[in-house]
């Protein structure tokens, strides 16, 4: 064909909306959001508080991750500092000798993997080691975390939290728990904009337990919906967390049917990835719901996620 006349020819009319299926950009992987995504988390910390801490076992931690992937894992968060209200401190060098080791073991695991960390350096030499997503519950607000992540293609968690771990807890105060997150939100995306970061890297996570009290955290998630700013997809952790805690008056390791609810909920109210403990359990309950809203009903959809 002469490409002159097909030149000619008019332009299709623009979309009247984008049909293309949201997807997030994560280092080596491109991700489809059109499922719920569970995240497993491998704890690589000494004073976890629902008992999963690994560090310093590296092989245990290495297979506890591949467990979680044939569980239905569909990502891994590695985390080497805890953000537990009170823990002491990890110097870069230690976080760094828990995590790479880790990293490097579950790099052909299959799924991609999340680095928890605050720290520039650490975001740095995990990228540097095949990390594809950071995981910062701080929000790349640590001088040179952006210029760390900028240049690299890996996804971006930013989760909000009020005061620094180590305090959070004491008085949590908003005057509107919504509209502060969602401000904050925004914010943070104007950073990363400025940064050169593209906006199909980013998720937005309210961060469950991070400055708010039970009933800040109730309102977020009855309200979840309204947190997805710009459309940007939401990452959510409940798992084990006190505020289930508080609700069925149950300690950690007890708390894996109301976190298997709470992670069902998210889904509902519009959460794209579920960071979780228990992959299998919260696996089975997503199934159900997918099997409710699927067109028509698809009994073949649990099948396709076996495989
Ligand atoms: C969250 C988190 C933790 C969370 C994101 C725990 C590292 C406490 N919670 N990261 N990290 N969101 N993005 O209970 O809610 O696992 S640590």
């Amino acid at each position: 064909m002469n490409p002159e006349q097909t030149s000619q020819k008019a332009a299709p009319p623009a979309r009247p909306f984008d049909m293309t299926p949201p997807h997030l950009r994560c280092g080596r992987f491109e991700l489809s959001l059109a499922r719920p995504l569970l995240m497993g988390i491998v704890n690589l910390t000494d004073d976890s508080f629902s008992g999963d801490g690994l560090a310093d076992d590296v092989a245990r931690a290495i297979e506890h991750g591949r467990q979680l992937v044939v569980a239905g894992a569909q990502l891994l968060d590695l985390g080497g500092e805890s953000s537990r209200p009170g823990a002491a401190p990890v110097s870069t060098a230690q976080e760094l000798a828990r995590v790479l080791p880790v990293l490097e073991g579950l790099r052909d695991c299959g799924v991609p993997l999340s680095v928890d960390t605050v720290k520039p350096e650490v975001m740095r030499a995990t990228l540097a080691a095949g990390a594809d997503m950071i995981n910062d519950i701080t929000a790349l607000q640590m001088p040179g975390a952006l210029a760390a992540v900028a240049e690299s293609s890996c996804a971006l968690c930013l989760m909000h939290m009020q005061g620094e771990p180590r305090t959070m807890q004491r008085a949590p105060f908003y005057d509107d728990v919504v509209g502060e997150v969602a401000d904050f939100f925004r914010a943070r995306i104007a950073a990363t904009d400025r940064a050169g970061v593209a906006r199909d890297r980013i998720v937005l996570d309210p961060g469950f337990g991070f400055g708010k009290t039970l009933e800040h955290n109730l309102v977020l998630l009855r309200q979840l919906a309204t947190l997805a700013v710009d459309g940007l997809p939401l990452l959510v952790g409940l798992s084990r967390k006190s505020m289930l805690g508080a609700l069925t008056g149950r300690p950690a390791h007890e708390r894996v049917p109301a976190s298997v609810a709470a992670a069902l909920l998210a889904v509902q109210r519009g959460a794209a990835i579920v960071r979780v403990h228990d992959v299998c359990a919260t696996r089975d309950a997503l199934a159900v719901l997918d099997a409710l809203q699927a067109v028509g009903g698809n009994p073949h959809r649990y099948e396709a996620m076996n495989q």
